[in-house]
């Protein structure tokens, strides 16, 4: 985390919207739980390839390190490994901005920053077409919530900002329906339960399991414990299901090559253990889902850009 407190106060002032669910304050944060509004949209749109579109992303490892993990070498194992995908830039924040955005937007860093409202995100094409949608980010605090938030017991960064995809667009933020489905790992475990998963979902662990603050090793582990549960959870992996594990970037010194391995049930079976060299980025992941529901486009760099399908 870069921002410092006040800086981030001055770029919040004086807009309504952006200025409510930021206090980290014990007691604002209990008073907004206890009032923020949160949804569970589910729907049934039918897709080309996949009719559930799960994406779930680590932190800061370049191709060949991640590969050589046995957890993620494992899941790659699994499913269809892509040995061509090459992240977007660095550092992490325009990579998730990216991935909604088909844009960096202009961002460059890791600040708090802020998209015009005017901007759309691939979850504007997914409510226009009725396919629901939701963030799921380890350790928010409560649904909305726009700050940063720290363990409360170690101090350590539990959850950023700068990780959550939608919240750097003030076409999101205004919004208090975009913002309840901008939601925590205690609602992906509820909405799990209570069969109240989406079509299409983002979610990112937190600094700790996304291998941010400890290792690759770390994340791998979290990765396949998290995920090979799911695969066998009817909740989750339904007919038709795609779950894309990644990365956000690379390390500094390689060429930004970042692990991306397809699974789930839209995989045919006799897909999985295979590898794809095809050359493919963030902004495919836009254009892929895009042409699976026939949603249109951004008008940014989702146009002319490869699907995976
Ligand atoms: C997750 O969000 C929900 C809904 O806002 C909230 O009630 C809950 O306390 C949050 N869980 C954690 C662990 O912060
Ligand atoms: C991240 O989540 C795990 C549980 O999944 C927890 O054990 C860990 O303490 C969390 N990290 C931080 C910094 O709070
Ligand atoms: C990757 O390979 C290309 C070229 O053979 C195919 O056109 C794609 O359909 C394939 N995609 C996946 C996800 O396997």
């Amino acid at each position: 985390m870069i921002v410092t407190s006040t800086a981030f106060l001055a770029l919040l002032s004086g807009v309504a919207a952006q200025t409510q669910y930021t206090s980290t304050a014990a007691s604002a944060v209990a008073a907004a739980r206890a009032t923020a509004l949160t949804l569970s949209p589910t729907s049934n749109v039918p897709g080309k390839t996949f009719d559930r579109f799960v994406q779930i992303w680590l932190e800061n490892v370049d191709y060949s390190v991640a590969i050589a993990d046995p957890n993620l070498a494992y899941l790659a194992s699994q499913g269809i490994s892509l040995t061509n995908y090459i992240a977007r830039t660095h550092p992490s924040q325009p990579n998730y901005v990216a991935v909604v955005g088909a844009s960096r937007h202009g961002i460059t860093d890791n600040n708090f920053r802020r998209v015009d409202s005017s901007i759309k995100t691939i979850v504007h094409l997914l409510e226009d077409k009725g396919v629901s949608w939701s963030v799921y980010q380890e350790d928010q605090p409560y649904s909305g919530f726009q700050g940063n938030y720290k363990n409360q017991l170690t101090g350590a960064d539990a959850y950023v900002r700068k990780h959550n995809p939608l919240m750097s667009f003030d076409s999101v933020t205004s919004s208090t329906t975009r913002l309840a489905k901008c939601k925590n790992f205690t609602m992906f475990d509820r909405d799990l339960s209570s069969n109240k998963l989406p079509q299409w979902m983002f979610l990112t662990p937190n600094m700790t399991n996304s291998g941010h603050d400890t290792s690759v090793s770390f994340a791998g582990k979290w990765a396949r414990n998290f995920i090979v549960p799911l695969l066998s959870n009817p909740n989750f992996n339904i007919p038709r299901t795609l779950v894309m594990l990644t990365f956000d970037e690379g390390s500094y010194e390689g060429n930004n090559q970042i692990y991306a391995v397809l699974l789930g049930s839209a995989v045919p079976t006799s897909k999985r253990g295979t590898t794809n060299s095809t050359e493919y980025g963030h902004y495919s992941v836009i254009k892929t889902v895009e042409d699976n529901w026939g949603l249109g486009n951004l008008g940014q760099n989702d146009v002319g850009e490869r699907a995976f399908f």
